[in-house]
């Protein structure tokens, strides 16, 4: 994994990598670069099996604040024309890879996560939220539609009534009310969010790192299946695992009555 990035900040260590996107003058919006060193990240780290949690968080007093809207031309009046569209489909990629990675992505939010950023942060398979968080669908707030997969993500977490309050109002979502909606895993003092975020991590990447890639792949993919489809599905999936060695460990170790210690396959 190179580390080399103009707007990404690395730490691996026992098995986590923390990306930091770091543009904290602008509150990490995203610009071309980012979103490309993103993806880039994500995807080298989906096939590392020294990687088995992977941390996304924003650089000084927030997560990010959607899209650098003074960087794109649509919007600068500069009379370029450009596809949104287009544009939407690099996001739609990152979003996609993280999705698919198997073995879990963790969203850090502190301080705003505003537009796409705030739906890249739903993306996410868990959060953790400080105090400060400040969720917000922009989008409304500036006449566009949620995108970065946010009329997909919300309904799913929130339910449609609350995603929809949400979009039309475009209001600001505090850290412990995101965890009252079960928008975030936990919402902790800000104090204490670097600790708390990293034992987090520091618990997944110590479990059975096969065993979570195949629930993200069972209970995503089942939010489109019907029963039998996703009693199918199960079926496969519990195949997979029942052979891994994290099986065996668990059921060795429940059976010695000591804890499990999984190596990731
Ligand atoms: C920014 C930004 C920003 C540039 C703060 N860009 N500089 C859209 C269009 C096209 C294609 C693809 O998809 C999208 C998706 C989207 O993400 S649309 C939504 C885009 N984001 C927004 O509309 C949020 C814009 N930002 C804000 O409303 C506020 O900055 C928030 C509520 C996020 C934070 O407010 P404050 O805490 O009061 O901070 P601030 O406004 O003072 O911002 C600090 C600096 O960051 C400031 O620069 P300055 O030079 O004055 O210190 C801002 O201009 C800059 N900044 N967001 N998206």
């Amino acid at each position: 994994m190179r580390t080399d990035f103009h707007h990404l900040l690395i730490h691996q260590e026992e098995g986590v990598i923390t990306i930091t996107m770091n543009r904290p003058e602008v509150l990490n919006a995203f610009n071309d670069t980012m979103l490309a060193e993103l993806t880039e990240v994500v995807e080298v780290a989906a096939s590392d099996d020294t990687i088995r949690c992977v941390v996304l968080m924003g650089a000084g007093r927030a997560f990010g604040a959607g899209q650098d809207l003074s960087g794109f031309p649509a919007l600068s009046g500069d009379g370029e024309t450009v596809k949104v569209s287009e544009h939407l489909t690099k996001y739609h990629r990152l979003i996609k890879s993280m999705r698919a990675m198997p073995k879990p992505v963790v969203g850090a939010i502190r301080g705003v996560a505003a537009g796409i950023s705030c739906n890249i942060a739903l993306a996410c398979d868990l959060r953790i939220a400080a105090d400060n968080a400040r969720f917000i669908q922009a989008f409304a707030r500036i006449g566009l539609v949620p995108d970065g997969g946010g009329a997909y993500f919300l309904p799913r977490l929130v339910g449609l009534g609350k995603a929809m309050e949400l979009c039309l109002l475009a209001d600001e979502i505090s850290g412990p009310e995101a965890e009252r909606l079960g928008l975030v895993t936990k919402c902790v003092p800000v104090e204490e969010f670097p600790g708390t975020v990293a034992a987090f991590a520091k618990r997944l990447a110590n479990g059975p790192t096969r065993s979570y890639g195949l629930i993200k792949d069972l209970l995503y993919t089942s939010m489109e299946l019907d029963l039998q489809a996703s009693f199918d599905l199960e079926g496969q999936l519990q195949d997979e695992a029942f052979t891994t060695a994290d099986h065996q460990e668990g059921v060795t170790a429940f059976l010695q009555k000591r804890p499990a210690k999984y190596i990731g396959r």
